[in-house]
Protein backbone atom coordinates (compact mmCIF):
# COMPACT_ATOMS: atom_id res chain seq x y z
CA UNK A 1 0.00 0.00 0.00
CA UNK A 2 1.40 3.75 -0.62
CA UNK A 3 0.18 6.59 1.51
CA UNK A 4 -0.03 9.86 -0.52
CA UNK A 5 3.36 11.06 0.44
CA UNK A 6 2.07 14.81 -1.38
CA UNK A 7 4.65 13.94 -4.29
CA UNK A 8 2.60 12.07 -6.46
CA UNK A 9 -0.99 13.19 -5.86
CA UNK A 10 -2.41 9.97 -5.17
CA UNK A 11 -2.83 6.86 -2.55
CA UNK A 12 -2.89 3.42 -4.03
CA UNK A 13 -4.66 0.83 -2.48
CA UNK A 14 -3.29 -2.50 -3.06
CA UNK A 15 -6.28 -4.18 -1.28
CA UNK A 16 -8.13 -2.94 -4.19
CA UNK A 17 -6.28 -4.85 -6.80
CA UNK A 18 -5.76 -8.77 -7.45
CA UNK A 19 -2.47 -10.19 -8.52
CA UNK A 20 -2.62 -12.19 -11.86
CA UNK A 21 -4.15 -15.88 -11.70
CA UNK A 22 -2.53 -18.47 -13.56
CA UNK A 23 -5.28 -20.78 -12.48
CA UNK A 24 -7.99 -18.69 -13.91
CA UNK A 25 -7.42 -19.81 -17.82
CA UNK A 26 -7.20 -15.52 -18.77
CA UNK A 27 -4.22 -15.11 -20.58
CA UNK A 28 -1.17 -13.89 -18.58
CA UNK A 29 -0.75 -10.38 -19.42
CA UNK A 30 2.41 -8.30 -18.91
CA UNK A 31 2.23 -3.97 -19.18
CA UNK A 32 5.30 -2.04 -20.04
CA UNK A 33 6.34 1.04 -19.67
CA UNK A 34 9.55 2.66 -20.64
CA UNK A 35 10.47 5.47 -18.25
CA UNK A 36 12.83 8.44 -18.54
CA UNK A 37 11.58 11.95 -16.29
CA UNK A 38 7.99 10.97 -15.61
CA UNK A 39 7.78 11.81 -12.30
CA UNK A 40 4.35 13.62 -12.13
CA UNK A 41 2.57 10.98 -14.36
CA UNK A 42 3.88 7.14 -12.78
CA UNK A 43 1.88 6.63 -10.38
CA UNK A 44 -1.67 7.84 -11.48
CA UNK A 45 -0.76 5.79 -14.93
CA UNK A 46 0.01 2.65 -13.03
CA UNK A 47 -3.02 3.36 -10.53
CA UNK A 48 -5.17 3.50 -14.03
CA UNK A 49 -3.88 0.98 -15.49
CA UNK A 50 -5.06 -1.94 -12.76
CA UNK A 51 -8.24 0.02 -12.84
CA UNK A 52 -8.85 -1.54 -16.88
CA UNK A 53 -6.14 -4.71 -16.61
CA UNK A 54 -6.36 -5.43 -12.80
CA UNK A 55 -4.98 -8.49 -12.92
CA UNK A 56 -2.02 -7.49 -15.60
CA UNK A 57 1.50 -7.57 -14.69
CA UNK A 58 3.52 -4.10 -14.66
CA UNK A 59 7.15 -3.59 -15.88
CA UNK A 60 8.88 -0.53 -15.70
CA UNK A 61 12.33 0.37 -17.39
CA UNK A 62 13.53 2.78 -15.90
CA UNK A 63 16.97 4.68 -16.90
CA UNK A 64 17.89 6.37 -14.59
CA UNK A 65 15.65 9.50 -14.66
CA UNK A 66 16.99 12.39 -12.98
CA UNK A 67 13.61 13.31 -11.79
CA UNK A 68 13.96 10.10 -9.24
CA UNK A 69 10.80 8.14 -11.34
CA UNK A 70 12.88 5.22 -10.97
CA UNK A 71 12.55 5.67 -7.05
CA UNK A 72 8.69 5.91 -7.48
CA UNK A 73 8.46 2.91 -9.08
CA UNK A 74 10.85 0.98 -6.57
CA UNK A 75 8.10 2.24 -3.68
CA UNK A 76 5.08 0.87 -6.33
CA UNK A 77 7.14 -2.61 -6.50
CA UNK A 78 7.06 -2.39 -2.75
CA UNK A 79 3.74 -1.77 -2.61
CA UNK A 80 1.83 -3.28 -5.36
CA UNK A 81 1.38 -7.27 -6.43
CA UNK A 82 2.82 -8.31 -9.41
CA UNK A 83 4.84 -4.95 -9.92
CA UNK A 84 8.25 -5.12 -11.22
CA UNK A 85 11.12 -2.73 -12.23
CA UNK A 86 14.02 -2.75 -14.59
CA UNK A 87 16.60 -0.06 -13.53
CA UNK A 88 19.17 0.94 -16.08
CA UNK A 89 21.98 3.01 -15.89
CA UNK A 90 21.57 5.92 -18.06
CA UNK A 91 19.79 7.08 -21.09
CA UNK A 92 19.50 3.86 -23.72
CA UNK A 93 16.70 4.83 -25.51
CA UNK A 94 13.37 4.16 -26.08
CA UNK A 95 13.88 0.92 -28.79
CA UNK A 96 16.54 -1.16 -26.37
CA UNK A 97 13.92 -0.38 -23.52
CA UNK A 98 11.11 -1.94 -25.48
CA UNK A 99 13.56 -4.55 -26.27
CA UNK A 100 13.79 -5.39 -22.84
CA UNK A 101 10.79 -5.59 -22.20
CA UNK A 102 9.84 -8.09 -25.19
CA UNK A 103 12.76 -10.30 -23.80
CA UNK A 104 11.29 -9.95 -19.81
CA UNK A 105 7.85 -11.34 -21.56
CA UNK A 106 9.41 -14.24 -23.46
CA UNK A 107 11.46 -15.27 -20.66
CA UNK A 108 8.78 -15.01 -18.15
CA UNK A 109 6.11 -16.94 -20.59
CA UNK A 110 3.80 -14.02 -20.91
CA UNK A 111 0.48 -15.16 -23.05
CA UNK A 112 0.45 -11.46 -24.20
CA UNK A 113 2.77 -8.07 -23.98
CA UNK A 114 1.30 -4.85 -24.04
CA UNK A 115 2.98 -1.13 -24.14
CA UNK A 116 2.04 2.27 -23.43
CA UNK A 117 3.53 5.61 -22.98
CA UNK A 118 3.59 6.95 -19.85
CA UNK A 119 2.66 9.75 -20.24
CA UNK A 120 -1.20 9.32 -20.45
CA UNK A 121 -0.57 9.82 -24.34
CA UNK A 122 -2.01 6.65 -24.47
CA UNK A 123 -5.61 6.45 -22.27
CA UNK A 124 -5.35 3.19 -20.65
CA UNK A 125 -9.42 2.74 -20.77
CA UNK A 126 -8.96 1.35 -24.16
CA UNK A 127 -6.61 -1.76 -23.06
CA UNK A 128 -9.93 -3.50 -23.12
CA UNK A 129 -10.50 -3.18 -26.72
CA UNK A 130 -6.68 -4.21 -27.53
CA UNK A 131 -7.27 -7.17 -25.61
CA UNK A 132 -10.30 -8.06 -27.16
CA UNK A 133 -8.93 -8.20 -30.64
CA UNK A 134 -6.44 -10.21 -29.35
CA UNK A 135 -8.89 -13.17 -29.62
CA UNK A 136 -8.25 -13.34 -33.38
CA UNK A 137 -5.27 -11.09 -33.96
CA UNK A 138 -1.55 -12.00 -33.17
CA UNK A 139 -1.04 -7.74 -32.83
CA UNK A 140 -3.35 -5.05 -32.26
CA UNK A 141 -2.53 -1.59 -32.82
CA UNK A 142 -4.16 1.28 -30.96
CA UNK A 143 -4.51 3.44 -34.07
CA UNK A 144 -5.03 7.06 -33.94
CA UNK A 145 -5.52 7.26 -37.89
CA UNK A 146 -8.94 4.51 -38.34
CA UNK A 147 -12.47 5.72 -38.26
CA UNK A 148 -12.84 6.57 -34.64
CA UNK A 149 -9.54 7.27 -33.52
CA UNK A 150 -7.89 10.59 -33.45
CA UNK A 151 -5.85 13.17 -31.23
CA UNK A 152 -7.03 15.20 -28.58
CA UNK A 153 -7.02 18.70 -29.17
CA UNK A 154 -5.07 17.90 -32.53
CA UNK A 155 -1.05 17.73 -33.33
CA UNK A 156 0.71 21.47 -33.95
CA UNK A 157 1.60 20.88 -37.76
CA UNK A 158 5.34 20.17 -37.54
CA UNK A 159 3.70 16.71 -35.54
CA UNK A 160 0.98 16.20 -37.77
CA UNK A 161 3.71 15.98 -40.77
CA UNK A 162 6.50 14.15 -39.48
CA UNK A 163 3.58 11.37 -37.64
CA UNK A 164 1.89 10.86 -41.60
CA UNK A 165 5.19 11.32 -43.04
CA UNK A 166 6.37 8.51 -41.18
CA UNK A 167 3.77 6.32 -41.63
CA UNK A 168 3.28 6.56 -45.10
CA UNK A 169 7.18 6.08 -45.64
CA UNK A 170 7.02 2.99 -43.24
CA UNK A 171 3.95 1.18 -45.05
CA UNK A 172 5.42 1.76 -48.58
CA UNK A 173 9.23 0.58 -47.77
CA UNK A 174 8.14 -2.50 -45.17
CA UNK A 175 5.14 -3.17 -46.46
CA UNK A 176 2.95 -2.53 -43.43
CA UNK A 177 -1.02 -2.28 -44.24
CA UNK A 178 -2.12 -1.16 -40.90
CA UNK A 179 -2.67 2.73 -40.94
CA UNK A 180 -0.84 3.46 -36.95
CA UNK A 181 3.06 2.14 -37.66
CA UNK A 182 4.77 4.58 -35.47
CA UNK A 183 2.51 4.72 -32.29
CA UNK A 184 3.97 2.41 -28.82
CA UNK A 185 0.00 1.39 -27.94
CA UNK A 186 0.06 -2.03 -28.66
CA UNK A 187 -0.56 -6.12 -27.95
CA UNK A 188 1.42 -8.63 -29.16
CA UNK A 189 1.05 -12.18 -28.24
CA UNK A 190 4.30 -13.42 -26.69
CA UNK A 191 4.39 -16.47 -28.79
CA UNK A 192 4.78 -14.70 -32.00
CA UNK A 193 7.65 -12.58 -30.68
CA UNK A 194 9.50 -15.45 -29.61
CA UNK A 195 9.99 -16.51 -32.94
CA UNK A 196 11.78 -13.11 -34.22
CA UNK A 197 15.32 -12.92 -34.04
CA UNK A 198 15.49 -9.84 -31.70
CA UNK A 199 18.83 -9.80 -32.30
CA UNK A 200 18.78 -8.63 -35.57
CA UNK A 201 16.75 -5.75 -34.06
CA UNK A 202 18.35 -2.76 -35.31
CA UNK A 203 16.60 -0.01 -33.50
CA UNK A 204 17.47 1.73 -30.39
CA UNK A 205 15.43 4.86 -30.44
CA UNK A 206 12.31 5.57 -31.81
CA UNK A 207 11.95 3.51 -35.19
CA UNK A 208 11.49 0.52 -33.04
CA UNK A 209 7.79 0.79 -33.32
CA UNK A 210 8.13 0.33 -36.96
CA UNK A 211 10.65 -2.15 -36.56
CA UNK A 212 9.07 -4.33 -34.82
CA UNK A 213 6.28 -4.20 -36.70
CA UNK A 214 7.87 -5.26 -39.44
CA UNK A 215 9.43 -8.38 -38.12
CA UNK A 216 6.04 -9.32 -36.61
CA UNK A 217 4.77 -9.17 -40.56
CA UNK A 218 8.24 -11.02 -41.24
CA UNK A 219 6.75 -14.19 -39.26
CA UNK A 220 3.12 -14.21 -40.12
CA UNK A 221 1.50 -12.21 -37.15
CA UNK A 222 -1.78 -11.17 -38.37
CA UNK A 223 -2.61 -7.42 -37.44
CA UNK A 224 -5.67 -5.48 -35.96
CA UNK A 225 -6.10 -1.94 -35.14
CA UNK A 226 -8.84 -0.30 -32.52
CA UNK A 227 -9.20 3.11 -32.19
CA UNK A 228 -7.37 5.60 -29.70
CA UNK A 229 -7.91 9.22 -28.83
CA UNK A 230 -4.07 10.14 -28.06
CA UNK A 231 -3.71 12.55 -25.72
CA UNK A 232 -1.05 15.38 -25.21
CA UNK A 233 1.45 14.20 -22.32
CA UNK A 234 -0.20 15.52 -18.98
CA UNK A 235 3.49 15.99 -17.15
CA UNK A 236 6.97 16.42 -18.20
CA UNK A 237 8.66 17.02 -21.59
CA UNK A 238 8.86 15.07 -24.85
CA UNK A 239 12.10 13.48 -25.62
CA UNK A 240 12.12 12.99 -29.62
CA UNK A 241 14.48 15.23 -31.39
CA UNK A 242 15.35 15.64 -34.69
CA UNK A 243 18.22 13.37 -34.48
CA UNK A 244 16.25 10.85 -33.31
CA UNK A 245 14.00 10.84 -36.35
CA UNK A 246 16.82 11.16 -39.04
CA UNK A 247 18.12 7.95 -37.40
CA UNK A 248 14.59 6.26 -37.69
CA UNK A 249 14.50 7.62 -41.81
CA UNK A 250 17.69 5.83 -42.01
CA UNK A 251 16.79 2.34 -39.93
CA UNK A 252 13.06 2.26 -41.90
CA UNK A 253 14.67 2.51 -45.16
CA UNK A 254 17.76 0.05 -44.16
CA UNK A 255 14.99 -2.29 -43.29
CA UNK A 256 13.37 -1.45 -46.69
CA UNK A 257 15.93 -2.77 -48.53
CA UNK A 258 16.61 -6.08 -46.31
CA UNK A 259 13.03 -7.01 -47.48
CA UNK A 260 13.39 -5.74 -51.11
CA UNK A 261 16.54 -8.54 -51.14
CA UNK A 262 14.36 -10.87 -49.36
CA UNK A 263 16.66 -11.03 -46.70
CA UNK A 264 14.49 -10.79 -43.14
CA UNK A 265 13.14 -14.35 -42.27
CA UNK A 266 11.92 -15.64 -38.83
CA UNK A 267 14.33 -16.77 -36.79
CA UNK A 268 14.31 -20.78 -37.35
CA UNK A 269 14.29 -20.02 -41.11
CA UNK A 270 17.54 -17.33 -41.11
CA UNK A 271 19.29 -20.01 -38.15
N1 LIG B 1 13.56 3.91 -20.51
C1 LIG B 1 13.48 4.87 -21.44
N2 LIG B 1 12.30 5.43 -21.75
C2 LIG B 1 12.26 6.41 -22.68
C3 LIG B 1 13.42 6.87 -23.36
N3 LIG B 1 13.05 7.84 -24.23
C4 LIG B 1 11.72 7.99 -24.09
N4 LIG B 1 11.23 7.14 -23.15
C5 LIG B 1 9.83 6.94 -22.75
O1 LIG B 1 9.14 6.57 -23.91
C6 LIG B 1 7.81 7.09 -23.90
C7 LIG B 1 7.61 7.96 -25.15
O2 LIG B 1 8.46 9.09 -25.10
P1 LIG B 1 7.95 10.61 -25.27
O3 LIG B 1 9.00 11.54 -24.81
O4 LIG B 1 6.60 10.75 -24.65
O5 LIG B 1 7.89 10.72 -26.81
P2 LIG B 1 6.68 11.17 -27.64
O6 LIG B 1 5.47 10.42 -27.18
O7 LIG B 1 7.08 11.04 -29.05
O8 LIG B 1 6.58 12.72 -27.27
P3 LIG B 1 5.46 13.54 -26.45
O9 LIG B 1 4.24 12.71 -26.37
O10 LIG B 1 5.32 14.81 -27.17
O11 LIG B 1 5.97 13.76 -25.08
C8 LIG B 1 7.68 7.86 -22.60
O12 LIG B 1 7.10 7.00 -21.64
C9 LIG B 1 9.13 8.18 -22.23
O13 LIG B 1 9.34 8.38 -20.86
C10 LIG B 1 14.68 6.26 -23.01
O14 LIG B 1 15.74 6.57 -23.53
N5 LIG B 1 14.64 5.27 -22.07
MG1 LIG C 1 4.66 10.89 -25.40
Amino acid sequence: MIHDDGKNGLSLLSSSISPSDAESGAPRLLVSLATYNESGNLAALVQEIRRFAPHSAILVIDDNSPDGTGRIADELAASLPDFHVIHRAGKLGLGTAMLAAVEYAVAHNYDYFLNLDADFSHPPRFIPALLAGMVDHDVMIGSRYIPGGGVEGEFNLKRKIMSTGINLYARCLLGLKTKDNSGSYRCYRVSKLREIDLGRIRSRGYSFQEEILFWCRVVGCTMGETPILFENRRSGYSKINTGEAVTALKIIFELGVMRLFGRARPKAAAS
